[in-house]
């Protein structure tokens, strides 16, 4: 008989639930939801190449980014996973101007925000893209207004991704570490692959998009060129990994080590993440396994949202690279 070794995500977060005093399940609900619609995602992201669903959706999405037809159907998995699931108030969305709140669900406990598809400029030459979502608790109950998604990162009480790549995996905090779920294609379901991940202090990558080198601020190109010293005995040069989607960047140097930047330059003097839904779950992630995200200033984690799509600078990853990044400001 073939013994399972690896724990179910839905095992994980029954267990991981009891050690929560008073849990009543919604927040479990809530997670495999999440994991539905990821797999529903997933089968289409695998299957791109051979079916009418690349390609430009034909029109534009709140950031004037062309849309791809994958991210509109991710978009609406999610949305219907989390409307049916009946734990969720309310998302905000990358790709919806303003929240969408759920009718009925006025007294549901959480709050999602998300980017349903990351890295969606990749979708067509078969590089990883991801979904980022970040989990909040509600305050109140009745009709979900924008500003209750107005927190900080530190409000947030679940924050993960599932990367569509060589694997497909789920990587999720609740602020009691960070864990990595693999999808068995084979029983379709996620399974505890990398328990309690811990990222590496240092490390010897860097991600950043080289070609915006003149836009940046001397202190970011004065940083780049420090990771190009020929430095044998301190590792240097580093190695220059851009994928050039954040949660391919992310999950590398959350495992290996490295730093992720996506800095102010004169074109974009915010950057170009955004906060809610990209740059402060990622930063829950990474100070979950031991690293760092700041917009250069601050923490990420204690910045307010005041804009549903309002952009940071983003310095995240090893702390020592993050630290090292930031005394060249
Ligand atoms: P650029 C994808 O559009 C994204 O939001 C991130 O996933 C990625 O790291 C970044 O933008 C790439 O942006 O300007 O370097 O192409």
């Amino acid at each position: 008989m073939l013994l399972r070794q690896a724990k179910t995500l839905t095992e994980f977060i029954i267990e991981e639930q009891s050690s929560f005093p008073g849990a009543t399940g919604e927040f479990s609900q809530l997670m495999n939801d999440l994991a539905l619609a990821g797999k529903i995602v997933n089968r289409e992201v695998n299957k791109a190449g051979l079916v009418d669903i690349l390609g430009e959706a034909g029109t534009e999405n709140v950031q004037g980014e062309e849309v791809k037809k994958l991210d509109v159907f991710a978009n609406e998995q999610f949305m219907a996973a989390l409307r049916s699931g009946q734990e969720c108030a309310a998302v905000a969305s990358e790709e919806d101007e303003d929240i969408v709140a759920f009718d009925g669900r006025e007294n549901a406990k959480y709050l999602v925000a998300m980017d349903p598809l990351d890295g969606s400029s990749n979708i067509d030459v078969n590089v990883s893209i991801g979904t980022i979502f970040s989990i909040y608790r509600r305050e109140r109950t009745g009709k979900v207004t924008r500003d209750e998604f107005f927190k900080t990162g530190k409000e947030q009480i679940a924050a993960g991704y599932i990367i569509y790549g060589s694997s497909t995996m789920l990587v999720y905090t609740t602020g009691n570490g960070v864990n990595g779920f693999t999808l068995d294609p084979s029983i379709g379901t996620f399974c505890l692959s990398h328990p309690n991940i811990q990222s590496p202090k240092g490390g010897k990558i860097y991600s950043i998009n080289e070609g915006n080198f003149n836009r940046m601020s001397a202190g970011d190109q004065n940083f780049v060129k420090w990771c190009q010293e020929v430095k044998p005995e301190e590792g240097r040069p580093f190695s220059a990994r851009y994928i050039g989607s954040l949660v391919a960047d992310f999950h590398r140097n959350l495992i290996k080590g490295g730093i992720y930047i996506y800095p102010s330059t004169t074109s974009a003097p915010n950057g170009k993440l955004r906060l809610l839904y990209e740059c402060a779950p990622m930063a829950f992630l990474i100070e979950q396994a031991g690293g760092k995200a700041s917009d250069g200033k601050q923490d990420i984690m204690s910045i307010q949202v005041e804009e549903l799509h309002q952009r940071v600078p983003l310095y995240t990853g090893s702390s020592e690279l993050v630290d090292k990044a930031l005394s060249t400001q």
